[in-house]
C-alpha cells in the first residue's frame, strides 16, 4: 500500500507542475490504469523506483538501451566528454564519427544529418522528399506511429485508403489533406492509392516492422512490393527505422529483409539513450539540404557531443560485439516461455515478436501488466507498444521473468476460463 500511496503522491505533486504529471503521454500508465512509477536508478537490465523495489526493465527507455542502462563503456565515455563542455554550436569531429559509423553501418545512408529526436528526423525526411519530387502527398500506414508532426498525427478512414482525418485535436483539417492512410500488408489498397494519386505523391513512409501497434511483421514482399511502386511512380521510399535501426541487425531492418529505401530515419539507440534523431540516405537528396540546398532543417542541439558521444560508443560495441543472433534467441526464449505459460494456464495472449522486440497483447492485459509489475516485471505500459531486450538481459531475468509469468497466469488462469 506504501508503494501505491508513494506513486500516488509523486504523481499529484509532478501534476501541479507538469500537464499529467510526466512529459510523454504513454508514460501515463493511462493505457494500463494505476499511477505510473518514479525512477531513480538504472543499471543493466534493472531500473529501482523510488519505493526502492527492483524491476527488470523491458521497455528499455522505448527501445533505445540495447546494452542495458548504464553501460560501463557509455558511462565512462560521457565522463570523459562532459569534462570538455556540453555544446558547442560549431561542428565537432564527433558528428564526423558517428555519421561516419551509420553510413558505414547502413549502403543506403550516404549522407546523414543527425537531429535531436526522431518526430524532427521524420518531419526533415518528408519535407525533402517532397523537395526532391515536388510532390506535395504521403502515404503513412495505419497504426504507424512516426512522432508528433501535425500531418503525420491522422487516423485511417473506413480501412480502404483514405485521406487522413487528424487524431488529435489543435490541427487544422488542412494539415493532413496530404496524408493517405493505407492499411499495413495490404498491397491492394496501397496500390489503388498509389495510382490514385500518383500525380501528387512525394513519399511512402513506413515502419519496416510496425512497433507501436504491437509488433507486426511485414507479410512476405510487402516491403519489396514498395520499392517497386517507389520506382515506378517516382516516390521516395522512407524508412522510420527509429526504432528497428540497430535492432533488428546493425544494419538495421533493411538489412534484415534486405531492401532498400531511399530515406532513412534514426533515433533512439544512436543516441544510447541521449536525445537524438537522424535521418539519412541518397546524397542527390540529402545534397538539397540547406546550407548547400535549399531545403531548410536545423536545430540547436543537432549534434551535440554528449549524445553524439553516447551514440559513438554504443554502435562502436555493437560493431564489436554483433550481438543480434544472441538477442534473437534470448528473445525467442522469452516468447516462447511466456506462449507456453499462456496455453498451460488458458490465458489469453497474443505475443509477437522478431530479433530482440516483442509485444504482448491479452483480453486481460491490464490484469498481466500489474500482476507482473508486483512480481518485478516492468513492461512498456501499453500492450500497442513493443518490448525489448538488451545484451546484458540475463538468464537470470528471463528464468525470473518466466517464474513471474506462470504466478501471474495461473492466478488468472481461473478467471480467464470465466
Ligand atoms: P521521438 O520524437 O519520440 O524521439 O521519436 C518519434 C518516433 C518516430 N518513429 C517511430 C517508429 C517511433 O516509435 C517514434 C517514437 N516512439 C515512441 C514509443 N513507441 C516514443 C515514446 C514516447 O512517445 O514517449
Amino acid at each position: 500500500m506504501a508503494v501505491l500511496n508513494l506513486a500516488k503522491n509523486l504523481l499529484i505533486e509532478a501534476k501541479k507542475y507538469i500537464p499529467g504529471g510526466i512529459n510523454s503521454p504513454v508514460r501515463s500508465f493511462k493505457a494500463v490504469g494505476g499511477y505510473p512509477i518514479f525512477f531513480n536508478k538504472a543499471v543493466g537490465s534493472k531500473f529501482y523506483g523510488e519505493c526502492g523495489r527492483e524491476f527488470i526493465d523491458y521497455c528499455l527507455s522505448w527501445g533505445a538501451l540495447i546494452l542495458g542502462h548504464a553501460y560501463p563503456k557509455v558511462i565512462d565515455s560521457l565522463e570523459k566528454a562532459i569534462k570538455k563542455g556540453t555544446s558547442f554550436g560549431a561542428p565537432t569531429i564527433l558528428e564526423t564519427e558517428l555519421a561516419k559509423l551509420i553510413v558505414e553501418a547502413v549502403p543506403s545512408i550516404e549522407q546523414v544529418r543527425l537531429t535531436n529526436s526522431g518526430t524532427e528526423a521524420v518531419m526533415s525526411a518528408v519535407r525533402l522528399a517532397r523537395a526532391y519530387t515536388g510532390k506535395n502527398k504521403i502515404i503513412k500506414f495505419d497504426g504507424s506511429y512516426h512522432g508528433h508532426a501535425d500531418y503525420l498525427l491522422v487516423k485511417g478512414g473506413s480501412g480502404q485508403a483514405t485521406l487522413g482525418i487528424p487524431d488529435t485535436k489543435g490541427v487544422p483539417r488542412d494539415f493532413t489533406k496530404h496524408t493517405i492512410v493505407a492499411p499495413f500488408n495490404d498491397m491492394k489498397k496501397l496500390k489503388a492509392a498509389v495510382k490514385e494519386h500518383q500525380k501528387d505523391l512525394a513519399a511512402i513512409i513506413v515502419e519496416p516492422v510496425e512497433a507501436n501497434y504491437g509488433v507486426i511483421l511485414p507479410k512476405q514482399g510487402f516491403l519489396e512490393s514498395l520499392r517497386q511502386l517507389a520506382d515506378k511512380y517516382n516516390i521516395v521510399l522512407i524508412f522510420d527505422e527509429v526504432i528497428t535501426g540497430f535492432r533488428l541487425s546493425y544494419g538495421g531492418a533493411q538489412g534484415y529483409f534486405n531492401v532498400t529505401p531511399d530515406l532513412t530515419c534514426l533515433g533512439k539507440i544512436i543516441g544510447g539513450g541521449l536525445p537524438i534523431g537522424a535521418f539519412g540516405g541518397k546524397r542527390e537528396i540529402m545534397r538539397l539540404l540547406a546550407p548547400e540546398g535549399d531545403v531548410y532543417q536545423a536545430g540547436t542541439l543537432s549534434g551535440n557531443p554528449i549524445a553524439v558521444t553516447a551514440g559513438i560508443t554504443t554502435l562502436k560495441e555493437l560493431k564489436k560485439m554483433n550481438p543480434y543472433e544472441v538477442l534473437q534467441k534470448k528473445t525467442q526464449e522469452l516468447c516462447d516461455g511466456i506462449r507456453l505459460n499462456a496455453q498451460k494456464y488458458g490465458v489469453d495472449v497474443k505475443i509477437n515478436h522478431i530479433a530482440s522486440m516483442f509485444s504482448l497483447s491479452s483480453n486481460l492485459f491490464k490484469k498481466v501488466y500489474h500482476g507482473l509489475l508486483k512480481e518485478g516485471v516492468y513492461l512498456s505500459p501499453s500492450e500497442f507498444e513493443s518490448n525489448f531486450l538488451s545484451t546484458v538481459h540475463a538468464r537470470d531475468d528471463i528464468e525470473k521473468t518466466l517464474k513471474a509469468v506462470d504466478k501471474v497466469f495461473s492466478a488468472l488462469g481461473g478467471s480467464a476460463s470465466g
